[in-house]
């Protein structure tokens, strides 16, 4: 409580994406501060619907007018992942600022050179969008773990669940090969769970061996678009059977550099469960657990005394947690916070200007480049059935 919740003179922003995501950042973007000054949709008649619908005042028709606009200072990339490399690329060679959605890019080729891209231009921010860091609770989780809490840690286990998809005739374009890794619940959701397990404990992910599983080997594609999380709303378009390669269900083994062990399942195809990420870590004189379902409440365990619920409430929290909260304890922070604290550190930085005692508080393309290369490891070790050390 207390930090600044607006920008003062923050640049103007202009969004790529109209569809599930592209929509939150506009919103987080109006609670700091920044004008919103244009959309650009893969097509324009339904960016202008959602243009209409979010109250953005320009369409752009491509991304040359956008980056035009002398009025965007900053890009935030919430289209298909294919999509995210040029986009990103050519945000950075216009001279501006980038914020894009996860995953960075398809390939670690692609990952290398939007990282070697953005290095040589440090004035300008380069961020990825795990906004899952920015829960209070995990902050608060990383914080005690650097103090020494719970002491040597031993392993990070969880899960990251959802049900969207659960239907042979649900459909989005994550299901479709991306003609990369052909990784789809892996590098949508479980980028996020590995961002954050490494971000928690602060060490990287060293090897890891996968089982990969696609339980609807076919799909019925409707006719037109199908948005993210879209149930049954359009199930009676038209539709053809269309084969599928990409992953409903992932069980991941991992190793970090200090011998720190991990295991990890995602699943798109989890009746009943929305959006559910858990996350346990067991260390030698405790352990913690936070759900993103449940986001206000962390669990302390224990062997010396009684377990233990802590309530999100600044005022019992660390500086480092307390500095991502808003709201008193009680009044429900989740995730539309996220995206606004995550943003609020991005062009915090931006408007401070570059320098080089300025600390890089947000997840950077180079967090965005390790999970590009996690997941080239976990596509490689799900096809040759081994470990696999991350390049
Ligand atoms: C779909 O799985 C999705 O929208 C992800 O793409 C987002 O990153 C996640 O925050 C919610 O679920």
């Amino acid at each position: 409580m207390g930090s600044p919740i607006v920008i003062p003179k923050a640049p103007g922003a202009a969004v790529i994406g109209g569809g599930f995501i592209g929509p939150v950042h506009v919103e987080a973007l109006r609670r700091i501060g920044v004008e919103v000054v244009g959309l650009l949709g893969s097509a324009p008649d339904r960016a202008a619907a959602t243009a209409r619908r979010i109250g953005v005042a320009h369409v752009y028709r491509d991304l040359d007018e956008l980056l035009a606009d002398d009025r965007v200072g900053v890009v935030h990339v919430a289209s298909p992942n294919a999509q995210h490399f040029e986009q990103a690329w050519r945000t950075l060679e216009a001279g501006r600022h980038v914020v894009c959605e996860k995953p960075l890019a398809i390939t670690v080729d692609q990952s290398k050179a939007l990282l070697d891209l953005a290095g040589s231009r440090p004035s300008q921010a380069a961020a990825v969008n795990y906004n899952i860091r920015f829960y209070p609770l995990c902050r608060e989780i990383r914080a005690r773990i650097a103090a020494g809490e719970i002491g040597r840690v031993f392993s990070v286990t969880g899960s990251y669940v959802q049900d969207w998809l659960l239907y042979p005739d649900d459909y989005n374009w994550r299901v479709e090969s991306d003609g990369g890794t052909n990784l789809r619940a892996v590098a949508d959701i479980g980028t996020h769970w590995m961002d954050l397990a490494q971000y928690l404990i602060g060490e990287s992910i060293a090897s890891v061996n996968a089982d990969l599983a696609t339980f609807h080997p076919h799909r019925m594609r409707p006719v037109g678009v199908s948005e993210t999380f879209t149930g049954s709303i359009g199930k009676d378009r038209p539709a053809e059977q269309v084969e599928v390669t990409t992953d409903d269900h992932a069980a991941v083994l991992l190793r970090f550099d200090s011998g720190i062990r991990g295991v990890f399942h995602v699943s798109q195809v989890t009746a009943g469960r929305k959006n559910s990420l858990t996350i346990e870590i067991a260390g030698s004189e405790g352990s913690f657990a936070w759900e993103s379902e449940s986001p206000e409440r962390l669990w302390i365990g224990s062997r010396r005394g009684p377990n233990q619920f802590l309530s999100r409430d600044p005022a019992l929290l660390r500086p480092f947690a307390a500095s991502a909260s808003h709201y008193p304890g009680g009044h429900v922070e989740g995730f539309p916070d996220t995206f606004k604290q995550l943003f609020l550190d991005v062009y915090g930085w931006i408007v401070k200007g570059r320098s080089d005692g300025d600390a890089v508080t947000f997840p950077t393309f180079i967090d965005g480049d390790r999970e590009i290369r996690l997941c080239e490891a976990i596509a490689r070790s799900a096809g040759e059935g081994r470990w696999i050390e991350v390049g």
